[in-house]
């Protein structure tokens, strides 16, 4: 609680003294400092550092070990940090909604023109009291990986590390679905607790889970979103000149994001190929199928979460393709 209020107040301090001069805003990551999914802020912060000199400066207090991943939405909520790296499946607390941002893969350059980029802001704003800076991270599969062979699609038996990303399809597949954080799946594998996991394409030798993989469920399914939220309240308290430095280094970050994951994708699978870890594939009907499914229970899902928000959502991203 302490720490908690003592945080609180520094921010305050910190952006109300904005429009006069040099603005700090401490920053959070939900992942692991300097692993794939931390990267791409760590970037950010650095070029916004740079260019902000005597407008804007970014205090980096760290990662989980400073924060637990599921307590960050929370805490741009309240104002305990100003600025945050974090994906949806992580604030679906509060925001349900937020885990939608998985099923849709289009860059974001075409949501800001759709519409799509301003509805979920608005969401953000009324759940969240956050301003949707920037969305990295588009066109990077989530799998399934297994320590046991599959000879058809079916996880029953099966104990598979989620997050809100991947409960639906895998029990929609029979299996049994563990929710933790990215910090606690080593030694759950380590210890048989759980069987598998679910994670992105890239990111596992960050963690050394390649250590304790054998499978890999192929094709890929969704695509992973990590998004730079700021303090709602915060960012209107910023001057323009202010906002403009975030924005930039908001902006060339999507914009790097197509480019940069293609390239990381294609290093890691065969990383993986290497490492040894055995992709598991199925025939094209059971592929369909898989997919099929992944969508399926991804939608049903998220309007199980808002029965409100849902399937305008749905209806927003089909717009998008
Ligand atoms: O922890 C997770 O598996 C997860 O939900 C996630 C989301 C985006 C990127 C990486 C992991």
């Amino acid at each position: 609680m302490k720490t908690t209020a003592a945080f609180a107040a520094l921010a305050v301090l910190a952006a109300d003294g904005a429009a006069a001069g040099e603005v700090t805003l401490r920053a959070v990551t939900a992942f692991a400092e300097g692993t794939q999914f931390s990267r791409n802020f760590e970037r950010f912060i650095e070029k916004v550092n740079a260019d902000g000199k005597g407008l804007v400066k970014i205090t980096y207090v760290g990662g989980p070990r400073a924060m637990p991943p599921f307590e960050v939405g929370n805490a741009v909520r309240t104002r305990v940090v100003d600025i945050a790296n974090v994906t949806g499946a992580f604030v679906t607390n509060l925001m349900p909604e937020a885990d939608a941002g998985k099923l849709i893969n289009k860059p974001m350059s075409e949501q800001r023109r759709n519409g799509t980029w301003e509805y979920i802001n608005q969401l953000h704003n009324q759940k969240l009291n956050a301003w949707y800076l920037a969305r990295q991270f588009h066109n990077v599969p989530f799998h399934i990986y297994l320590n046991k062979k599959l000879d058809k699609l079916d996880l029953a038996g099966l104990k598979i590390r989620v997050t809100p990303v991947y409960k639906d399809i895998v029990e929609a597949l029979g299996g049994t679905a563990i929710t933790t954080a990215p910090g606690e799946v080593y030694t759950a594998l380590e210890r048989g607790v759980v069987d598998g996991y679910g994670w992105p394409i890239t990111g596992i030798f960050d963690l050394g889970w390649n250590e304790r993989t054998k499978y890999r469920v192929d094709p890929g399914f969704y695509s992973a979103e990590v998004s730079i939220l700021i303090n709602k309240t915060v960012w209107d308290g910023l001057s323009p000149a202010q906002q403009a430095v975030l924005r930039k280094a908001a902006d060339q970050g999507e914009a790097e994001a197509a480019a940069v994951f293609a390239k990381d994708n294609a290093a890691e699978t065969a990383r993986q190929t290497r490492a040894g870890i055995e992709a598991i594939t199925f025939d094209a009907a059971a592929t369909k199928h898989y997919l099929d499914v992944a969508y399926e229970a991804g939608w049903a899902g998220v309007t199980r979460q808002s029965p409100e928000n849902g399937p305008k959502l749905q209806a927003l991203f089909a717009k998008a393709r």
